[in-house]
């Protein structure tokens, strides 16, 4: 066995930024067109605009080891896609039977979940707001405020990461904005 040292990390609450700088990726909106309901407006953006940013991942990587625990911040900008709320690409676990831990750290999001018989939950998170993932349910995280919507997670390095089932389908419930609130409404796309 080889020994991992105890170590901390700071987290700035509102950037979501860690120091010691740790890994990190962007997410676009090139890197997920299909995602969005709304593909035409995808495109426009794409083509007038220019790519734009949706989040930003900052992870600690651990030894893919059974036990070890990775945890990371995620920052979603503000915006919409059309009517949809920015989000993350959002998956089920490659073991299904692993859970999660989210910690809201700034703005206004929602955590959308699904089973893979169909079942789905909504849950509102902000600053200090913990939500728990069961295990079995795909998760994605929605940003329905006007500043960025930062949050911690922790999860287990044998949970893995399962894309392609969400990227197919999608979620039965999108969060768009309606009558200048953010509603839950029925993905077309499902029905
Ligand atoms: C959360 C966690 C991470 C995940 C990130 C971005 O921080 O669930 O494991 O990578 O959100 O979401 P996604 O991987 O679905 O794009
Ligand atoms: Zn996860």
């Amino acid at each position: 066995m080889k020994l991992t040292q105890p170590f901390v990390t700071e987290v700035d609450f509102s950037s979501g930024v860690l120091s010691p700088a740790r890994s990190s990726y962007q997410r676009h909106l090139s890197d997920m067109p299909g995602y969005y309901a709304e593909r035409d407006v995808v495109a426009r953006i794409l083509a007038d605009e220019g790519d734009r940013l949706i989040y930003e991942v900052q992870s600690i990587t651990l030894p893919a080891d059974e036990g070890q625990l990775p945890h990371c911040t995620t920052r979603i900008l503000p915006g919409r896609i059309g009517a949809e709320f920015h989000m993350t690409k959002g998956h089920f676990h490659a073991r299904r039977e692993q859970g999660e831990v989210y910690f809201g750290l700034s703005g206004r999001g929602m955590l959308l979940l699904q089973t893979a018989d169909g079942a789905t939950s909504v849950q509102p998170m902000q600053a200090g707001t913990a939500a728990y993932v069961p295990p079995y349910w795909a998760h994605r995280t929605v940003n329905i405020g006007a500043e960025d919507f930062v949050f911690f997670c922790v999860w287990t390095a044998e949970a893995g990461h399962d894309y392609a089932t969400i990227e197919r389908d999608g979620f039965r419930k999108l969060i768009v904005l309606r009558g200048g609130q953010p509603v839950i409404i029925d993905n077309p796309k499902s029905a």
